[in-house]
């Protein structure tokens, strides 16, 4: 398995594997190295359905995303998909997959199937190296906070994307709601800490007035924006993207209006988060 870093601070490209053929300790060597650096990327891959699902069972627990349309015959694979005539694309804001549950989902595995001939790229944010460039006051001031994020303003009957062109194709009548989480949280594998708000589903911070919320969450992503933990991942046929929602963020572009764009996403199931 060789190493490579897509961007300074985010993102490990993976060579000299194949998904589908991986031995179990290829697949312990593999969740050392998610656990670690929280963004994977492998190109060249043969991933059929099948074999998708095969290699997101042998890494995890499966949960299944109650807003999306399945895969015929894969109801375990959600399709992330935009239609050349919809001008809305899912997940085109910044945002980690799931916060709004209870147990966040521990992360993705999202494989090309067909791509727009240019643009189309997922953003990725590492949010271990986010944490730890904030400056300490902020930090100090952050610790020990806890946020409330929330799936009504995105998915609800009166969220974002009823209004949109994409409404019809989700599942919006699914079941909305919210959770708690620590802003800062403890990786339950890699031991680090790292930043657990996101601008398109955390709501607010509790225990401070709504205004005082705001103008925090606005500091911090100001100074994540700042800090530059971005990579900017180019799609190819073949290439998967596997993540980590505990120490991640991420953004697909809506950069490819008039073209189709679809992609197989299973989503891996995780557990209660815990403060750093
Ligand atoms: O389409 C993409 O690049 C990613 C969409 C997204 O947010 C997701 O699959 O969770
Ligand atoms: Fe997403």
């Amino acid at each position: 398995m060789k190493l490579t870093p897509y961007s300074e601070h985010c993102g490990m490209v993976v060579e000299d594997v194949q998904l589908a053929q991986l031995s179990d300790d290829d697949i312990a060597a593999l969740r050392k190295v998610f656990a670690e650096h929280g963004v994977l990327f492998f190109y060249n891959q043969d991933l059929p359905p099948a074999e998708h699902l095969r290699f997101a069972q042998r890494f995890g627990t499966l949960v299944v995303n109650r807003f999306f349309q399945p895969v015929e015959g894969f109801p375990e694979i959600a399709q992330v998909r935009k239609e050349k005539t919809q001008t809305t694309n899912i997940g085109g804001a910044w945002h980690t997959d799931h916060s709004y549950d209870l147990e966040p989902a521990l992360g993705s595995i999202l494989v090309a199937r067909q791509l727009p001939a240019t643009g189309g790229n997922t953003q990725f944010a590492n949010m271990y190296k986010a944490w730890e460039l904030l400056p300490d006051d902020l930090k100090n001031r952050l610790e020990g906070l806890q946020a409330e994020h929330s799936s009504t303003h995105v998915y609800g009957e009166d969220g974002y994307y009823k209004s949109t062109d994409l409404g019809k194709s989700l599942n919006l009548e699914s079941e909305v709601g919210e959770a708690v989480h620590p802003v800062v949280i403890r990786h339950p594998d890699s031991g680090k800490k790292a930043l657990y708000v996101n601008p398109g589903i955390t709501v607010r911070v509790l225990d401070m007035p709504p205004e005082e919320s705001r103008a925090l969450l606005h500091e911090v992503y100001a100074c994540v924006d700042e800090a530059g933990v971005y990579c900017d991942f180019a799609w190819q046929p073949g290439a998967v993207a596997m993540w980590d929602n505990r120490s991640t963020w991420h953004n697909a572009k809506n950069d490819y209006q008039g073209e189709f764009r679809l992609l197989h996403r299973i989503t891996l199931a995780g557990a209660p988060l815990q403060a750093a």
